[in-house]
């Protein structure tokens, strides 16, 4: 019998960018595997699902993408080679400090002779040249990979790519999947070519919605733990709005899918405070108002505590 996500990659069409994508991932992991680095991939934004092929109208996930790009930076300092797998136009490492600046508010223009040369107004340049010197070296050292999706099925085509590709390093690889993952979708042999010609179609008159069918998304942990990257440290979130099923949630994840680690974290205080469950632990991070107030970022912490519990897990295997 073939499983629902068997199903949901015989039945949807691979993104034309994926045999590009897979070239730099094996380039990128090859390359770490040489120098017998740990390399991370983390998945950070939302998925959209397209309502109609030809797609103007699409239901969206939330996620701004702020714990994927800071843990990304965070890897990066304690060493481990980054793929930073992200939904395009949300945050990502670096430029993130940067989104809601005004751009053009920290350059200066000077005109000699007619040539025009652009400069960074003085009060920005160590924020800038700090960040950018952190930026330039994780490309000039290779550290860095970024890829991205948009839909759904880009996020799983790319998701199952990257972890296959991630084989090679067996225990060295670890997977952050942060993303807001869409629990909902439209299979694309069911989908509307574009949503007022099926109305027009079905002589649906105009002053009547469509109705939409959506079918659940195949959980894709199950294969990915046990098949695509059985090797790997794979570490998930759990979002949740009601604190009474955080945990209980987090655990079934841990017992479901066999993984290293349940990252539970609360919609509404998601920046401060996180509870990282094992198998026959729980541990509670969070950050003090003054912490907050400092700019601190819990990420830091979390990012320090699985880097730990990746090392020792791997000398369990030694
Ligand atoms: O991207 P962001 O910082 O706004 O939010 C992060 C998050 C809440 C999406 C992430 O921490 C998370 O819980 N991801 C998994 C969501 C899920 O349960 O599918």
């Amino acid at each position: 019998m073939t499983t629902a996500w068997e199903e949901f990659y015989a039945k949807t069409p691979k993104p034309s960018n994926l045999d590009e994508n897979e070239k730099l991932l094996n380039q990128f992991i090859a390359f770490h595997a040489k120098e017998n680095k740990k390399v991370v991939l983390v998945t950070s934004g939302g998925t959209t699902v397209p309502l109609e092929h030809n797609t103007v109208r699409f239901v969206d996930n939330f996620s701004a993408g702020s714990r994927g790009s800071i843990s990304a930076e965070n890897f990066l300092q304690r060493d481990y080679a980054v793929i930073f797998m992200y939904r395009i136009k949300s945050l990502e490492p670096f430029s993130r400090h940067f989104v809601g600046s005004r751009l053009l508010d920290m350059l200066e223009l000077t005109t000699t002779n007619d040539t025009p040369s652009v400069s960074v107004t003085p009060q920005y340049v160590n924020k800038i040249s700090d960040i950018l010197k952190k930026y330039k070296d994780s490309l000039n050292q290779n550290m860095l990979l970024s890829i991205s999706f948009t839909t759904l099925s880009e996020y799983l085509w790319l998701l199952r790519s990257a972890c296959q590709a991630l084989t090679v390093l067996e225990n060295r690889a670890m997977l952050y999947l942060a993303a807001a993952v869409s629990d909902f979708y439209i299979p694309s042999n069911e989908m509307a070519s574009f949503l007022p010609l099926l109305l027009a179609t079905h002589k649906i008159p105009s002053d009547e919605p469509p109705s939409v069918h959506l079918q659940l998304v195949p959980k894709v942990l199950e294969p990915l733990v046990k098949l695509w990257v059985p090797k790997a440290f794979v570490i998930s979130f759990k979002l949740e709005t009601d604190e009474s099923i955080l945990i209980s949630k987090a655990r079934g994840a841990l017992r479901k899918y066999s993984h290293s680690l349940v990252i539970a974290n609360m919609l509404q205080n998601r920046r401060e405070q996180v509870v990282i469950v094992s198998k026959d632990n729980q541990e509670t991070l969070s950050l003090t108002s003054k912490q907050l107030q400092n700019g601190e970022e819990i990420e830091k912490y979390i990012v320090d505590y699985v880097v730990e519990k990746h090392k020792d897990w791997i000398d369990t295997k030694l």
